[in-house]
């Protein structure tokens, strides 16, 4: 079956920026969408939004120039290629491109594109994505990563930490982490009300974090927890995306609400302070993109009892994954589509990650959009975690209600361990 036309639109994101949307369609006439997610905390690492720069336009955010690579150069090289080789494609794309981080062509177009052939790919298969994508051998629902608090760059700086999120540890089953969660979610809005301290919510649906110090979220989140019913540390776990790599600039770490200043040595000790101090299972991002050394010293401290996920660390860019694996620095990898690109190199940074025994988290971005694809990538390469921001919001909730729709789809075939998947990478949660 073979590519007929690829067509590509300026649509607009959950932040309201643009962002790209390609559709290709097939010579039968079945289509495919490919809807491309943004960014706020970016790595240095990732593969180049192209963005026209035009202040007069969007603020200069508008991607006309990457639609018009799309229905251009793009469209030339994808017109007539087998649907069904999606590596051959995004293999031709990234030759076509010629840049290593496809910043000739911008990687939001070349990323729609391969979305969209992908789900045309699924359509003309006449299976669901997941399917499509994981040959069959997807059946694992992910254990969700979600977020009750939002900060950093995704709340205009409010506080300085970026996620403070939940993790459902004694689920047996995917829809009991969303009542989990949601009885959570809800109390943390009561708590807050009480506290006077409700302000609505953050780019990612979490509330806006109006407290005094970063530590202070702790506290409301325990107290969330268990107005909810829950014992933190035991059916609730803290999960945490500090983002540091925002907080680093001439080498220091800031917290900016505190007026505190820390060497890498220091930071690290806070972030181990903290697993030590709180009921947290998992953090992400606690030093730097490029600090080795620190992200040394957190993983060898506490890389035993809790998830380290690289994100700015790793941009789903396989080189920088097998360098930490060489290193020991991390225990994890946020996977996210747009940081290098295309779905063949996306799936390739799971399996590695995978093969040396560590865990992929796939995650959406702050500026989302409506499309669901990553909740087909998460079960197609069982990879047994998804973070997709808070439970609020419908670019988010679109997500999480896919999960639910995948697990019907599976029916007896679908396969939850939950918190279990930490054991598998030989994480003692305490
Ligand atoms: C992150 C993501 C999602 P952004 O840092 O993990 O929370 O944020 O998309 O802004 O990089
Ligand atoms: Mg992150």
């Amino acid at each position: 079956m073979k590519i007929k036309s690829l067509d590509a639109l300026q649509i607009f994101d959950s932040r309201g920026n643009p962002t790209v949307e390609v559709i290709a369609t097939l010579e039968d006439g079945t289509t495919g969408h490919g809807l491309v997610p943004s960014g706020a905390s970016t790595g240095h690492h990732e593969a180049l939004e192209l963005r026209d720069g035009d202040k007069s336009r969007f603020r200069g955010k508008s991607v006309f120039k990457a639609v018009s690579h799309v229905t251009g150069e793009i469209a030339r090289t994808a017109i007539g290629r087998d649907v069904f080789d999606q590596a051959g494609l995004d293999a031709a794309l990234i030759a076509l491109d010629g840049t290593p981080g496809k910043s000739r062509l911008g990687a939001n177009a070349i990323l729609g594109t391969s979305m969209a052939v992908a789900q045309a790919a699924a359509n003309a298969r006449r299976v669901p994505l997941y399917e499509s994508l994981g040959g069959g051998q997807g059946t694992l629902l992910p254990l969700p990563e979600i977020q009750i608090f939002g900060g950093g760059k995704h709340a205009q700086g409010r506080i300085d930490i970026q996620d403070f999120m939940i993790m459902a540890l004694t689920a047996q089953t995917y829809e009991e982490t969303l009542e989990v969660t949601a009885n959570v979610f809800h109390a943390a809005a009561d708590v807050m009300r009480e506290r006077g301290l409700l302000a609505g919510v953050a780019d990612e649906g979490g509330y806006w974090p109006m407290f005094d110090r970063n530590e202070d979220v702790f506290d409301a989140l325990m107290a969330s927890i268990e107005r909810a019913g829950y014992t933190p540390g035991h059916e609730v776990g803290i999960s945490l995306d500090i983002a540091a790599t925002d907080l680093f600039h001439e080498g220091h770490y800031t917290l900016g609400l505190e007026q505190r200043r820390f060497t890498s040595e220091q930071f690290a000790a806070l972030m181990i302070e903290w697993v030590t101090k709180y009921p947290i299972v998992s953090i992400e991002d606690p030093m730097a993109e490029d600090d080795w050394a620190g992200w040394k010293i957190v993983r060898e401290a506490i890389g035993q009892r809790c998830q380290l996920i690289g994100d700015d660390h790793f941009t789903t860019n396989i080189e920088r994954i097998e360098r930490g694996i060489v290193a020991n620095t991390a225990n994890a990898v946020l996977i996210k589509l747009n940081q290098i690109g295309t779905v063949t190199e996306t799936i390739a940074a799971i399996h590695r990650t995978q093969a040396a025994g560590w865990l992929p988290v796939v995650s959406a971005r702050s500026g989302e959009t409506e499309d669901a694809f990553i909740a087909h990538l998460a079960v197609a390469t069982n990879a047994g975690q998804l973070k997709v921001g808070s439970f609020s919001r419908s670019e988010r909730m679109a997500k999480w209600n896919e999960v639910l729709r995948i697990q019907r789809l599976l029916g007896s075939r679908a396969r939850f361990i939950g918190a279990g998947i930490f054991a598998s990478a030989g994480i003692q949660l305490p």
